[in-house]
């Protein structure tokens, strides 16, 4: 049997493309025009790993200060757009699934880039099946490095061999390939390279069609 460990953005709600309005106001100030597929680049990467990504596409070169600025403006401009976030937001299936995993007694972890992931959680109003929640704030090594998902096995008290991530990012992928872990993508196998599995939502792909990869 194994556990699971979900990536939140993307996965369990689409705040990606409020990440993805929130960054673009940044570059607009940085006079650079982000596209979906630079973004597809800063899904489940750190904040600060995102904003150097985007100061050097935009081949401006700025001072600490206005870096850790933008910093700042990009999370406020993103906290406002999550405030709508509402249990309702959820992606489709993704309770049922939770309820499943829960029924059949799979450990259920978060392992999540964002500073924001505890929050999003309570407002989804899904906190209470998380055994173990890692985010951002847990971490120093930014997606593709393991260290997010080796945490989440650790607190879990699970070999990382036994875990199964749900991620839409390349990153994250990468992360949970690196950390020796199977990973299904949420998202298309021509955007994502390397899952085991391909589904588009939790609704499509029910509890039982991905059980075989789960017990
Ligand atoms: P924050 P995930 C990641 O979350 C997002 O995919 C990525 O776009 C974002 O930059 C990162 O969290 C940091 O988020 O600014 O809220 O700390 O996909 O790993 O759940
Ligand atoms: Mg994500």
């Amino acid at each position: 049997m194994k556990a699971v460990l979900f990536d939140l953005d993307g996965v369990l709600v689409d705040t990606a493309k409020y990440h993805y309005q929130a960054w673009k106001t940044i570059a607009a100030a940085l006079d650079f025009e982000l596209t979906s597929e630079q973004n597809e680049h800063l899904k489940g990467v750190s904040r600060v790993d995102s904003l150097h990504k985007i100061v050097r596409w935009a081949g401006k070169d700025i001072d600490p200060q206005q870096f850790e600025q933008f910093l700042h403006e990009k999370n406020e401009n993103y906290l406002e757009l999550i405030e709508e976030v509402r249990p309702k937001d959820a992606l489709p299936g993704v309770l049922s699934f939770l309820e499943a995993l829960q029924k059949n007694q799979i450990p259920i972890g978060l392992g999540s880039a964002s500073k924001n992931a505890r929050p999003i959680l309570d407002r989804l109003g899904i906190t209470s099946f998380f055994d173990a929640i890692i985010d951002g704030n847990d971490v120093t090594n930014s997606k593709p490095n393991p260290e997010v998902f080796l945490k989440g096995a650790k607190a879990l008290s699970v070999e990382p061999t036994n875990c199964l991530v749900f991620e839409d990012s390349q990153a994250g992928i990468d992360a949970a390939r690196a950390a020796n872990m199977a990973a299904i993508a949420v998202g298309s196998s021509e955007v994502l390279k390397g899952a085991i599995h391909y589904i588009s939502d939790f609704n499509r792909h029910p509890y039982k069609e991905l059980a075989a990869f789960i017990e």
